[in-house]
Formats: C-alpha cells, sequence, structure tokens
C-alpha cells in the first residue's frame, strides 16, 4: 500500500541526491527497514552481524559529514534530515538534537567517528533482543521503531 509512490518519492531524492554528489544507495535505503536491512546485510546471509552494523555506520557517518572535516555537527544532521525527507514510514527517526545528545559523547557539540560507531555499537546492543549477536530483520524492524 503507496508502496510504488514511496519508491519514486525514492527515485526522486535519489535524483536530487545525485546532484549533491551522494551516493544513490544512501537514499534508497532510507525508504524502508526492509531496505535498510538489505543494505546493512553485507554477506546476504539473512543476518546483521556487529561488524556489517558497525560498517553500515561507517558509511553513513561520511554520508552525513558532508564537509569530511572528521566531525558530523548538528547543521550537518539537520541538512541530512532535510535531504532525506519526512520520517519514513513505520520508522522512529531521531530528531538531529536528539542525535546529537546520544552520539557526542563528550558534548562538545559534534560527533567523531569513534562516537558515532560507539553509538551504533550500543543501539546494535539494545536491538539484539535474544542477545545471539547477530540482528534479524524482525529485531531490526522492532528497535527501529523503539528506538528514542
Ligand atoms: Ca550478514
Ligand atoms: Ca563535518
Ligand atoms: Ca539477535
Amino acid at each position: 500500500m503507496g508502496r510504488s509512490k514511496t519508491e519514486r518519492l525514492a527515485a526522486a531524492l535519489v535524483a536530487a541526491c545525485g546532484l549533491a554528489g551522494a551516493p544513490a544507495a544512501f537514499a534508497e535505503g532510507m525508504d524502508s527497514p526492509h531496505g535498510k536491512f538489505t543494505k546493512m546485510d553485507l554477506d546476504s546471509d539473512g543476518k546483521i552481524s556487529r561488524d556489517e552494523y558497525a560498517a553500515a555506520g561507517r558509511i553513513h557517518f561520511e554520508q552525513l559529514d558532508v564537509d569530511h572535516d572528521g566531525y558530523v555537527t548538528l547543521t550537518e544532521l539537520n541538512a541530512a534530515r532535510e535531504s532525506s525527507g519526512k520520517d519514513a514510514k513505520g520508522v522512529k527517526e531521531l530528531t538531529p538534537s536528539e542525535k546529537m545528545r546520544k552520539f557526542d559523547r563528550n558534548g562538545d557539540g559534534r560527533i567523531t567517528e569513534t562516537e558515532f560507531i560507539a553509538g551504533k555499537r550500543a543501539m546494535f546492543d539494545q536491538m539484539d533482543v535474544d542477545k545471539d549477536g547477530v540482528l534479524t530483520e524482525d529485531e531490526l524492524a522492532v528497535g527501529l521503531r523503539q528506538l528514542r
């Protein structure tokens, strides 16, 4: 329901982002929990390991750090939110300032890659409810809905 419309929107975003030089895969995968899952499951074994999750986090960080100074600032988070449009359907997205509070461990107002990956790993542990060290698509979908 409304799926193809969402996909057209995603395609439009890809086109828009293309102008800014952002990789197409970024906009594409933001679409749904399933899209995120497929993109993160690098070896396609139907599970996301901690390393796969961290790798996705690293790519995400590089995309957020538009001026490539090694820090993600609130300005960059705001820009990313605007370019990705509204919250993806069924996915609870943190606001830019919530993200900053979550990831900025030393409170200097910017997120380093280390802080970002550490935050991602903490999110992984939170989502891995059965603690088997991998995320299933269900765990990811539930986790994305519940994360605050
Ligand atoms: Ca995997
Ligand atoms: Ca930056
Ligand atoms: Ca699990």
